[in-house]
C-alpha cells in the first residue's frame, strides 16, 4: 500500500488567510471555481493576527481601513475609535470569515514550502508543510509585511530572559510591571508599543539607530456624526479617497508649499499635527516632491519634537536629519511624550552599536542588565513573503534568482515566466504606499475579472511578458525619481535588509495607477502573452 499523500486538485490554490486572501476566496466561489486557502497560522487576520505588541492598531481611519465590497458589511459594522486597535480589527477580520462562510475554504497551521509549475500540464503542483495540491492558478495573498527581520545581534542565543518580537507576539497578555526591558528598533511597532510598555516596566531601554518621523494620532472613541456622515455616504467617500495619492482621505493636494505664505503653511501644518495622522502633507502637492517644500515639513516636525521633548540632548536624538516620508511616517500616541519619563532611557546606536547579548544584559556605550528584550526590527518586506517560498516557473527558472538583482513585475499583478501566478499588492504596485484595504480589493477584483475573461475567452494560460515588465519598472522608478522618496535608506527599498537588492518597489500615485490597470483591461489585457507556445 502506497504512503504518498493524495494530491488535491483545485481550480486555484491562494497562499494567506489576510485581508487579501480571504476576500480573494469570497471571489473565486462566487464564480464558481474551486479555491482553497492554505495558511501557516492557526487562524485568520495575516497582520492582525502576528502583530499583537501593545498598541498595535491602524494608522488609517477605521472608516477607511475597512472592506468596500458590500454596502451591508459597511452599514452593519461599527467601529468604537477612529484608528481602532489590534483586537477590533481581528474580531471584524472574524465577523468578515463568518458571515460569508469562508472558513471550511482554510486548511490552517500549513506552510507553502514550494509551487513547482509544470508546463506540460500548465498546472501548479504546491508542496506544503503537511501535504501536495495541484492547481490551474497560484494567487499569493502573502502580505507585504509578514515575514519578521530577526537581525544576527550577537550572543542573542545566550539571552536567558523573555525575548519578544512584535510581529510574532505570544497571543497571551504579556506585562512587564517589575522588570526592566529593552526594546530595539524605532519604527511604527516601537512607536506605537513603547508609551504603553513605559507605563509599566520598571525600566525601559530604547535601542535607536535611526529616529523616525510621528505624527500625533488624535485617536479618541468613533465619532457618532463622523460615521453617520460616512455612511450615509459611503461609495461616495471611497470613491473620493481614491483620488487621492495615498488612496487616503487627506485634504486635497491643491497649493504648492513653494508658492504659498510661509505663515499660511504653518498654519496648515499645524492643523495637519492637530488631526490628520497620516496626512500630514495634506493641502500641499509638493511636500513629497520638492526637497525644499519637504524641508519645510521636516522643519516643522523638528520643532514639535523640540518643544515636545524636555530633555535637549534626547530631543536632538528623537530628530530625524532625513526627508521627511522618506522612511514611512509614523503616527502615535505619546510617543515623544514618553521620553519625559524618569523610568525611559534612549540609547543612540549610530553613537555606540550593539556589542553583545549576553544571558542578562545589551552591552552597547555600557552594560544594561535586562529581563525581557523586545525586537521590534521590522520585515522582509514586500519580497520576503514570496522569495522565502521555493517558487519554479517556465524552464525551471527560480523566483528567487529572478529577483536576485531587484524585485520586477508587471502591474504588481504578474510575474514574466511565472504563468498563472497572480501577486496581490506584490511590488511595482501602490501597496505600501496606499491605504491597502482599497489597494487589496482593487488587485483581487482584478485578478478575478482577469480570471473570469480567460474562462469566457478560452484561454488557459497567462503570463507577462518580459517587456511589458521591463517597461512597467521603468515607470516605477521614474515616477519614484521625481520624489523624495528614494534617497532615504528604507524597507521601501531593501535598505533594511542585508544582502538584499536595493530596488524602489512602490508604485506612488493611487489615480494613475488605477488608470493604467484599466486601460491594460480595456485594451484585453495588454502586455500579457495568453497560452504562450514554447
Ligand atoms: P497579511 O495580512 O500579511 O497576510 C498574509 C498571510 O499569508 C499571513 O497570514 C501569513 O501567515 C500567510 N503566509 C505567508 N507566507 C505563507 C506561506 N508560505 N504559507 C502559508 N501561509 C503564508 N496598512 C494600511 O493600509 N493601514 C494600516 O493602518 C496598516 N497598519 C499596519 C499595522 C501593522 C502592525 C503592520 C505590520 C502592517 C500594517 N499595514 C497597514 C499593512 C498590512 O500588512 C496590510 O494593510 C494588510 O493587513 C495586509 O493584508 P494581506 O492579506 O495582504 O497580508
Ligand atoms: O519596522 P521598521 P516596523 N540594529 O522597519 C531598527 C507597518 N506598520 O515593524 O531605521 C538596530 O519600520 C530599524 O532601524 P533603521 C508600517 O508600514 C504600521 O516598526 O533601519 N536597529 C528601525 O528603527 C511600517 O513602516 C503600523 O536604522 C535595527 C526598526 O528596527 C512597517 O509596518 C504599525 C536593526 C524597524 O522599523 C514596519 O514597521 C506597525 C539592527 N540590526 C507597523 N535592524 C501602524 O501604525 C532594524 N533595526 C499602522
Amino acid at each position: 500500500m502506497s504512503h504518498e499523500k493524495q494530491t488535491q486538485e483545485f481550480d486555484v490554490v491562494i497562499v494567506g488567510a489576510g485581508l487579501a486572501g480571504l476576500y480573494q476566496l469570497l471571489k473565486l466561489r462566487q464564480l464558481g471555481l474551486t479555491a482553497v486557502i492554505i495558511e501557516k497560522a492557526d487562524q485568520v487576520g495575516g497582520t492582525w493576527h502576528w502583530n499583537r505588541y501593545p498598541g498595535a492598531r491602524c494608522d488609517i481611519p477605521s472608516l477607511e481601513y475597512s472592506y468596500q465590497f458590500d454596502e451591508d458589511l459597511q452599514q452593519e459594522w461599527n467601529w468604537s475609535e477612529k484608528y481602532s486597535a489590534q483586537p477590533e480589527i481581528l474580531e471584524y477580520i472574524n465577523h468578515v470569515a463568518d458571515k460569508y462562510e469562508l472558513r471550511d475554504g482554510i486548511n490552517f497551521e500549513e506552510e507553502v514550502v514550494s509551487a513547482v509549475f509544470d508546463e506540460s500540464a500548465s498546472k501548479w503542483n504546491i508542496n506544503t508543510s503537511k501535504g501536495q495540491y495541484s492547481a490551474k492558478f497560484c494567487i499569493f495573498a502573502t502580505g507585504c509585511l509578514s515575514v519578521p527581520n530577526k537581525p544576527d545581534f550577537q550572543g542573542l542565543e545566550n539571552f536567558e530572559g523573555q525575548i519578544l518580537q512584535t510581529s510574532t507576539w505570544p497571543q497571551e497578555e504579556q506585562n512587564f510591571s517589575g522588570k526592566k526591558v529593552a526594546i530595539i528598533g524605532t519604527g511604527s511597532s516601537a512607536i506605537q508599543s513603547i508609551p504603553l510598555i513605559a507605563d509599566q516596566a520598571d525600566e525601559l531601554y530604547v535601542f535607536q539607530r535611526t529616529p523616525n518621523y510621528s505624527i500625533p494620532s488624535n485617536n479618541g472613541p468613533m465619532d457618532k456624526i463622523v460615521e453617520q456622515e460616512v455612511k450615509s455616504r459611503y461609495s461616495d467617500f471611497r470613491k473620493e479617497n481614491s483620488l487621492n495619492g495615498f488612496g487616503i482621505a487627506a485634504i486635497s493636494d491643491e497649493a504648492l508649499v513653494s508658492e504659498t505664505d510661509i505663515d499660511e503653511v504653518n498654519r496648515q501644518l499645524e492643523e495637519n499635527w492637530q488631526s490628520a495622522g497620516l496626512g500630514f502633507f495634506g493641502g500641499y502637492a509638493d511636500i513629497a516632491m520638492d526637497k525644499d517644500a519637504n524641508a519645510v515639513a521636516a522643519n516643522f516636525v523638528r520643532d514639535k519634537i523640540k518643544e515636545i521633548v524636555k530633555d535637549p540632548v534626547t530631543a536632538s536624538l528623537l530628530t530625524p536629519d532625513y526627508h521627511i516620508g522618506g522612511k514611512r511616517l509614523c503616527v502615535d500616541t505619546g510617543y515623544f511624550e514618553t521620553f519625559n519619563k524618569p523610568n525611559v532611557h534612549l540609547i543612540d546606536l549610530k553613537q555606540s552599536p550593539i556589542k553583545e547579548i549576553a544571558a542578562d544584559a545589551l552591552e552597547a556605550d555600557k552594560r544594561y542588565e535586562i529581563d525581557t528584550l523586545i525586537l521590534a526590527t521590522g520585515f522582509d518586506a514586500m519580497t520576503g513573503a514570496l522569495t522565502s517560498i521555493d517558487i519554479s516557473g517556465r524552464g525551471g527558472v527560480k523566483l528567487k534568482d529572478q529577483w536576485q538583482s531587484g524585485a520586477k513585475s508587471y502591474l504588481g499583478i504578474g510575474i514574466s515566466n511565472f504563468p498563472n501566478l497572480f501577486t496581490v499588492t506584490g511590488p511595482g504596485s501602490p501597496s505600501v504606499l496606499s491605504n491597502m484595504m482599497p489597494s487589496i480589493e482593487q488587485h483581487v477584483n482584478w485578478i478575478t475579472d482577469c480570471i473570469q475573461w480567460m474562462v469566457n475567452n478560452d484561454k488557459s494560460v497567462i503570463e507577462s511578458s518580459q517587456t511589458a515588465e521591463d517597461e512597467w519598472m521603468l515607470l516605477v522608478n521614474e515616477i519614484a525619481d521625481t520624489t523624495i522618496f528614494t534617497d532615504t535608506k528604507s524597507w521601501y527599498n531593501g535598505s533594511n535588509i542585508d544582502n538584499k537588492a536595493k530596488a524602489f518597489l512602490p508604485f506612488i500615485g493611487v489615480p494613475v495607477y488605477t488608470e493604467l490597470l484599466e486601460e491594460v483591461v480595456s485594451e484585453d489585457y495588454k502586455g500579457f502573452i495568453f497560452d504562450k507556445v514554447n
